[in-house]
Formats: C-alpha cells, structure tokens, sequence
C-alpha cells in the first residue's frame, strides 16, 4: 500500500465487548514487532473504551493500517467496526486477524470487509504487509488467492510484547481470587492434539512450539520491574502437553522469579499431571489451576477425543490441594450424547468430585472444531436451564460459598465480586 510510505501509523483494534478484561496479548505481541520495524502503532481496546473514541481518534489521525481481532463469535461486531474504519479513513489498508480470520479467511473477507486477511501468527506477516510486502506469508486477499496458515517457528526471536500500546493497569482488577496487579503471558504456541471441541490444532496446523524457559522467566522479572506486576496469567493453550518441559520451566520460575503468583485458567487434561509436577508449580507460586475436563460420559469422551482416568483426576485434584492450589473443573454440556437423566447423573458426580470450583458452558460449534456435530441432542434453553440449576446446587452449597467470597476478598465486596462473576457465568 502506499499510504505506508507517507503515512506509517497503524491503528490495533480488540473489538470484543467480552466483560472480561483479559489483556489483549495477541494485538501486544503486533504491536511490538512494529514498533521494532519502524511504526508508530496506537491501540484501541473496545471493551475499555466507547466506539465514539474509536471515531473521535479516526477523524483525527489518519492511519495506513487499521488491524482488527476478529473471533468466531464477533465477527458482525468486526464488520461494524471495519465499516466505520472504512467511512472515515477510505484510504486505510483493513486487515483481520486473530482466530476467524486463521480459520475462515474468505468469509471475513466477505463478511468482515477487510482488505487482508491474516492467518495465523501476526506479527511477521502485518510487519511485512506495512513495510509495503505483496504477498507476505499468511496474507489472503480479496482475489481469491489462498494462504496457509502460518506458523512462527522461533518464538525465542519474537520480542516480548509491547506493553504501553494497551496500558498495563487498566486491566488489573479485581478477579474471583482477588486483585493483584496481574496479566497475561504466554510460553507456548499452539497444539499437536485434535480434542473435538477446540480449534487450536487447526489455528497452528499442529506445530506446538516452545519458548526457552529462561526468556520466560526474563519477560515475568521485566514485567515485575517496569510494570509492578506480582501475578502472571498463562494463557497457552497446552502449556503442559510436554509435562518434563512445564516442569523445567516451573522449576526455573522457581529459581530465579521467586515470590510471582501464577494462575493457569486455561483447561489441562488431569492424565498430563503427576505429584511431581504439581510439586514444582506449587514452588512457582501457581495458586489457581484448571482441569478440563468436558464430560463424566465415557461415549462423549470418546466423540471428543478427550479421556482421562477419575481416579487419577481425584489423585491430582487431592494432592493440588494439599499444595494449596485451588482447582477447577471445566464441563461442556450439548456433547453429542448428552440426555436429560445422563447430565442429571454428571451433576451429582461433578458435585462429588474433589474440585474447588465447577464451570458449565454450553458447547458451541466454532469452525477448526473436529467434532463438526449438526445438531443438538438438546434443545439450547433447556441446556441453559440445567446450567442454572447446577449453579445454584453447587455453589449453594455452604462451604463452597463461603470459600469462594473469601478468596475474592471477603464480606460484602467478595461477595458483590462473586455476584458479578455469577451474572457473567450464566449469559455464556
Ligand atoms: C484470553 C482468551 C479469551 C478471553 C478474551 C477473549 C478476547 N476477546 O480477547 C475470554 C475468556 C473472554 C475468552 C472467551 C472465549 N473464547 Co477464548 N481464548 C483466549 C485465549 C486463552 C488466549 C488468547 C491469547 O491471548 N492468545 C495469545 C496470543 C499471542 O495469540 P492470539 O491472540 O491468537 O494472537 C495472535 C494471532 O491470532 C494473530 N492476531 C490476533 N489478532 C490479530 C489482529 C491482526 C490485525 C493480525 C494481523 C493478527 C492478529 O497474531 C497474534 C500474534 O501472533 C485463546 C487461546 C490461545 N492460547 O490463544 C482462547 C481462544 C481465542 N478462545 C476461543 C473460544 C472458543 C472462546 C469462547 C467462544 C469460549 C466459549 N465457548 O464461550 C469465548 C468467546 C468470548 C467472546 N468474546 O465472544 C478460541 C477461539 C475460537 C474462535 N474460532 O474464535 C481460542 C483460540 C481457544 C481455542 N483453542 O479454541 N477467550
Ligand atoms: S483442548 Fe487443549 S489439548 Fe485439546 S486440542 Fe485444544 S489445546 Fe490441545
């Protein structure tokens, strides 16, 4: 484009309107491989500010580039904001990136109205695509020529990611296990697994990649040093798909990160996890750990490809806890074999099982997904209104209660914490 030679700016869009304030990594990671490249980059986080902002600063400052992060679940939010960026800067170079845009290209094109859409990791292919790059890797455009997903092999030559172009402290806050100044990392890529309900094998075409343990523990003493940061998110995909290497990581942590809390929200099969391991995060400071777990029924964890072993699961969540990690455990309902009585019965189990914390959604079919299931085998409002009721029985329960407002801080603003935390559960 030729804008970029008179015009290097390039404006990083988070369009979501999720309430849930993760930082926005992905658009980070750009933002630095730009800045290193030459660009002035600005970002804009639509889940922090209005999309009068958004229209204030594009009738202002002209832009080469307007990037936008597009899920499978946004894409009208995407395309509104594509058509406002389009009405007031005619000339800006519209790329999509991020999950829709790796695993369906053309509708974003089409739906989106992006100009570019970028497959896979982001920060090569945007950089090269502003320096004035054709055909950079990953790019599809509007002639109907494709692009494999790509795939950035050396995560050690990624910088870290920019940190100032979304301030760090406009997304501390006060979470279910309280506020500290926190946020998120990652180090790992991807995932060489095809678990029926997630699309991360599609989004990386099964190349799992890891950082050198010692650049990860650098990125959290940075982190510390410059941002005040005392508690770190990974938010990998599979960060323990390779157990000897987490555990060399979490020993690393150890060593040489001494005092950061750690948190691993994102779903781990139980059979990747042993005493040892558990050992070595809980010497880490990991205080928070999530199972995933999906389903109790052996024909759905089959349809999945996702089995694990219970007794060893209760081994693992026993001994966590004795190491004072908190465990959750996450479930999907809407799997090809659930009935009304069978989740009736998952219910009561799930209650029996040594977690901590439960969480239910409602599978939803997403493209990249191996399990490309048509239909469900029950109708959505009645999966919704199991999903309150488990709620209502599990957290119901006295002493779970009582431990959950604690951990967020007690009394009545633990409480008003949990309440909010609930009302968000129940719209997913
Ligand atoms: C944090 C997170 C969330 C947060 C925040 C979401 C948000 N709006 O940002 C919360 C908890 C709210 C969330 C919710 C959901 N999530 Co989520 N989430 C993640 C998670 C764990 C981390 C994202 C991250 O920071 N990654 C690290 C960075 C470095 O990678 P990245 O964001 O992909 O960015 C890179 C590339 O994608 C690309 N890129 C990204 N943006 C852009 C923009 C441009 C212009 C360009 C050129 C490139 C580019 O370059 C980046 C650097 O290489 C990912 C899994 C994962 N590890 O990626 C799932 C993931 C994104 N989520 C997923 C899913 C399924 C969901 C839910 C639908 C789950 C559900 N059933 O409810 C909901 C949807 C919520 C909604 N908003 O509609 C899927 C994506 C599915 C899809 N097709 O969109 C993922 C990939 C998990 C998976 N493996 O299946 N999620
Ligand atoms: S659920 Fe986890 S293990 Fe399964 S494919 Fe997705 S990232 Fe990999």
């Amino acid at each position: 484009m030729d804008s970029t030679r008179d015009n290097p700016s390039v404006l990083l869009i988070e369009p979501g309107k999720s309430r849930d304030l993760t930082y926005p990594l992905g658009l980070a990671y750009l933002a630095g491989h730009l800045r290193r490249a030459g660009a002035t980059v600005h970002g804009i986080d639509l889940r922090i500010e209005s999309d009068a902002a958004l229209e204030r600063l594009l009738k202002t400052q002209p832009f080469a580039i307007a990037g936008i992060r597009v899920m499978s679940t946004e894409v009208r939010r995407a395309a509104s904001i594509a058509a406002l960026v389009r009405r007031l800067q005619p000339r800006a170079l519209i790329v999509a990136g991020g999950p829709h845009a790796t695993l369906a290209p053309h509708e974003v094109l089409a739906r989106v109205g992006a100009d570019a859409a970028v497959r896979g990791d982001g920060e090569l292919p945007i950089a090269k695509l502003w320096s004035g790059d054709a055909a950079p890797p990953g790019v599809v455009r509007r002639d109907g020529r494709s692009a494999e997903v790509y795939v950035h092999d050396d995560l050690g030559a990624l910088d870290f990611p920019d940190r100032t172009t979304f301030p760090m402290h406009r997304y501390y806050r006060q979470g279910s296990y309280g506020g500290i100044a926190r946020t998120a990392m990652i180090a790992t890529r991807g995932c060489v697994k095809r678990c029926g309900y997630c699309s991360a094998h599609a989004l990386c075409r099964g190349d799992f990649r890891k950082r050198e343990p010692d650049a990860v523990v650098e990125e959290i003493r940075r982190l510390r040093a410059e941002h005040g940061v005392r508690g770190v998110v990974f938010e990998d995909d599979a960060l323990v798909i390779d157990p000897s290497w987490a555990k060399g990581l979490f020993e690393r942590i150890a060593l040489r990160a001494p005092g950061t809390t750690i948190d691993l929200p994102n779903g781990v099969n139980p059979d990747l996890l042993d005493e040892d391991l558990l050992d070595a995060m809980a010497g880490a400071g990991v205080r928070s750990l999530a199972f995933g777990l999906e389903s109790l029924c052996g024909d759905n964890q089959r349809a999945i490809d996702r089995t694990f072993d219970l007794d060893h699961l209760e081994r693992v969540a026993r001994h966590a806890r004795r190491r004072g990690i908190s465990t959750t455990g996450y479930f999907l309902i809407g799997l090809p074999h659930d009935t009304p009585l069978g989740l009736l019965s998952q219910a009561a189990a799930i209650r029996r099982l040594p977690l901590d914390l439960a969480h239910v959604s409602v599978y939803r079919r997403l493209p990249g997904q191996p399990l490309q299931q048509a239909h469900r085998p029950m109708a959505w409002t009645a999966l919704r209104a199991f999903r309150a009721g488990f709620y209502l029985q599990y957290y119901g329960e006295p002493a779970r209660l009582g431990a959950l407002v604690d951990r967020a801080g007690g009394g009545l603003p633990g409480m008003a914490t949990i309440a909010r935390r609930a009302a968000q559960w129940l719209r997913w």
